[in-house]
């Protein structure tokens, strides 16, 4: 595990010189220009049993987000076949869930995932918590990741989520690694921790064998009615930073330029990938907050010259 003094004097480097070390490692492994769109679709929405203060769907907190019926299997599918359409290459789907429950609705995320995976484009889930028995079968069903944030480090999990410990998610991530579906794993910033709790779960992440497949860097969206309402926006070099560094310490990762993106300017979107992410989420939601409009995200690519990622022969 590389130690927290290592991380944070790569975080601490003038930002010009970690953005070359960054890049380098970068066009080593992946594509120049190439940028990986993603579509997320939020499955079930809303009532989740977790406090996490960041987020608008738990139950403990009052926002926007009222609880909604949960998708249909063919609608999933047909909005992964719009998503392919539109140039996405990998559809992800959200549960606000603490954790799965067997039963018909994980039979229902079965046939999602192989609906989604006929469609041809790679499918990933996020449901909370789950057993070794139910990876199993998601790997089964053909399931190509697992997205389970650690968020912040273990020393501020406390101030962020009560319900759940750093250790339950982490006993998640091997249960996953363990039935060999790629861990798609990252955190959010500005959630008022300081740079050594980002450099730590950065570290963390970093340490799982093997190394996540997928590293998604979030900005907090502060939403109303969560405890961390009134936080200060996140400084868009500090997104830059964490992309960096994230992309030296797992140079294989597909570093994700998550929630957060509404509130960057062109500028810093492109300073984001030029530091090392190399995908977007795509489409004019998140899971329930707003994200970028299609068309500027389309504008975006065609000016900078990039490319979307090619779907898989
Ligand atoms: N319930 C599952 C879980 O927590 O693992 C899956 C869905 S949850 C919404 C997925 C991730 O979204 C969280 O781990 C968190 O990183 C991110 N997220 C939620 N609310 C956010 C917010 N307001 N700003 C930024 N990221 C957020
Ligand atoms: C991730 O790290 N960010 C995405 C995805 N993985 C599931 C979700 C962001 C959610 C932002 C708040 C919302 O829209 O509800
Ligand atoms: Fe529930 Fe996930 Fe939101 Fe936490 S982040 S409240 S577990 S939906």
């Amino acid at each position: 595990m590389p130690t927290l003094k290592e991380v944070r004097a790569l975080y601490d480097l003038p930002l010009l010189t970690l953005l070359d070390r960054a890049r380098a490692a970068h066009r080593e492994t992946f594509e120049d220009n190439e940028v990986q769109l993603c579509t997320l679709l939020s499955v079930k929405t809303g009532g989740c049993a977790e406090d996490c203060s960041y987020c608008p769907q738990s139950s403990h907190h009052d926002t926007f987000v009222e609880p909604e019926k949960t998708v249909s299997v063919s609608d999933v599918i047909a909005s992964a076949r719009r998503a392919k359409e539109l140039g996405s290459t990998r559809f992800c789907m959200g549960w606000a869930w603490r954790e799965i429950k067997d039963g018909p609705a994980f039979d229902h995320m079965l046939d999602m995932v192989k609906g989604v995976k006929s469609v041809g484009v790679e499918a990933c889930v996020t449901a909370g918590m789950i057993t070794e028995g139910q990876a199993a079968r998601l790997k089964d069903a053909g399931l190509d990741s697992y997205n389970h944030n650690l968020d912040t480090s273990r020393d501020n999990y406390k101030s962020i989520i009560k319900t759940r410990t750093f250790d339950d998610r982490l006993a998640t991530l091997e249960r996953v690694n363990q039935a060999g579906i790629s861990v798609c794993s990252g955190g959010i910033i500005g959630m008022g921790e300081s740079v050594d709790d980002r450099c730590s779960m950065l570290a963390t992440l970093a340490s799982l064998s093997p190394q996540p497949g997928s590293v998604p860097i979030n900005a907090l969206v502060a939403v109303a009615g969560t405890p961390l309402e009134h936080m200060p926006p996140v400084d868009p070099l500090d997104m830059v930073r964490m992309i960096a560094v994230a992309r030296l310490l797992m140079p294989k990762a597909r570093v994700r330029l998550s929630a957060g993106r509404s509130a960057l300017s062109r500028e810093a979107q492109l300073m984001c990938m030029y530091a090392g992410a190399n995908s977007i989420f795509y489409g004019d939601t998140l899971l329930t907050t707003p994200n970028p409009e299609e068309a500027d995200d389309l504008a975006l690519i065609r000016e900078a010259g990039l490319s979307p990622m090619a779907p898989a022969p």
